[in-house]
């Protein structure tokens, strides 16, 4: 029998390469999509044109704000392996919308636990835990067992769930797994996320739809790795033996400085010459650090990251190269508006 898998939030970066992999590997997927006034479903169009018709891809109208249709969902699909995904999952936006941001990342969370506990199939539970949650106080390399010291509302309401699933877990004995992910990145990455707005700059910088690039702090680093690469880790904690908290990184730290350095070069162009620093895009607190140790996850489940740096960048700035050249076709024909920096 194939196995059942729900994701919430099939709609986002993770959501495709993860709803992508179980499909591969024959799984029937049902993923939760939230309603909005444009259609949300372009990173998955893809995969609804080919697993749709085949009774293998299955979407619901849901929201982390509504414990009912979650429960509702659980109750009906009786899946074997949830994957919470939907978050508000920017930083920087959860010290805008505080208590959206805290109301979906532990409300969410807390209503599937709930209707896991309650139904008698034992389904396996995967939440999307945060690198964020550690804070970055100090330059080290962190693990499953590194002190967590959340700086956002973001950070804290993961690190509530990230709890919660223990305390389930431990008093339940649901299968619940945390994944400590740090940051992973992919052409399909949200546009308002530094490294993605940085190669949509460069791509539309160099085929002239574009003349600066504002940006906050280029002193932070972080662990960024490939999508792609930690959407089979997720898959391969929550078919481990036992549930357990994983962390998955690269084991390299870079500045945002660098990641712009890499990607100007790659189009022959020196990142100083468009970068404006703004104000408006520091955070009130922030994480100035992150290095993860993923040697856990690589002994016990053989997991590691395939992707460099160097390679991310380049698949990131080649995708958007390509998309700005669409863009200068659509202009050109007067089929679409110009937009001269693209800023949230
Ligand atoms: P995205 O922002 O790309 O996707 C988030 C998903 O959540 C989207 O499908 C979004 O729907 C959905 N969503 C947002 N709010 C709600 C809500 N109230 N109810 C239901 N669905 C909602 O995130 P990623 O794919 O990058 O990340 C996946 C998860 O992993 C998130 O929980 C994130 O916090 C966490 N994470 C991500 C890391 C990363 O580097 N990418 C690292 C560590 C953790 P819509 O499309 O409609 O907006
Ligand atoms: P992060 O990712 O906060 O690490 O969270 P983001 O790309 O937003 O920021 C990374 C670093 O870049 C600095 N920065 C800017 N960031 C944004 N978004 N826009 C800017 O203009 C800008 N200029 C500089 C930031 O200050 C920060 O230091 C991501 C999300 O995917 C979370 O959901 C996830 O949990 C963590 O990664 C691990």
């Amino acid at each position: 029998m194939d196995k059942t898998a729900l994701i919430t939030g099939i709609t986002g970066q993770d959501g495709y390469y993860l709803s992508k992999l179980l499909l591969e590997k024959g799984y029937i997927v049902h993923g939760t999509i939230r309603r909005s006034s444009l259609i949300n479903t372009g990173r998955i169009d893809d995969l609804i044109s080919v697993y749709k018709e085949k009774n293998k891809l299955f979407l619901h109208y849901s929201d982390l704000l509504d414990p009912s249709s979650l429960n509702q969902l659980v109750q009906k699909i009786s899946p074997d392996e949830v994957y919470n995904l939907a978050a508000q999952s920017h930083v920087a936006v959860s010290f805008k919308n505080p208590v959206f941001s805290t109301q979906t990342g532990t409300l969410g969370p807390l209503s599937i636990l709930e209707a896991i506990k309650n139904s008698s199939k034992q389904i396996r539970f995967y939440q999307a835990s945060s690198s964020e949650m550690f804070g970055g106080v100090d330059n080290l390399k962190l693990n499953e067992s590194s002190k967590f010291v959340p700086k956002s509302p973001y950070a804290a309401a993961k690190l509530f769930a990230h709890q919660l699933n223990q305390i389930y877990r431990e008093s339940y004995g649901v299968f619940g797994v945390n994944g400590i992910l740090f940051n992973h990145e992919s052409p399909l990455r949200g546009e308002t996320f530094v490294t993605r707005k940085i190669t949509r700059a460069i791509g539309r910088i160099k085929l002239g739809l574009q003349t600066k690039l504002t940006l906050g702090n280029l002193d932070s680093f972080r662990d960024w790795g490939f999508a792609g690469d930690y959407v089979e880790g997720m898959w391969l904690m929550l078919n481990h033996s036992i549930p357990d908290d994983w962390v998955l990184a690269t084991g390299e730290t870079h500045t945002v400085r660098e990641f712009l350095e890499i990607g100007f070069e790659l189009v022959g162009l020196n990142y100083e010459d468009f970068v404006v620093i703004s104000e408006k895009y520091f955070r009130p607190n922030e994480v100035n650090h992150l290095l993860g140790d993923y040697s856990k996850a690589n002994k016990i489940l053989g997991w590691e990251p395939k992707t460099s740096f160097n390679n991310l960048i380049k698949m990131m700035v080649e995708n958007d190269l390509l998309l700005a050249e669409r863009e200068k076709t659509l202009i050109k024909n007067n089929l679409l508006t110009p937009t001269w920096e693209y800023s949230t």
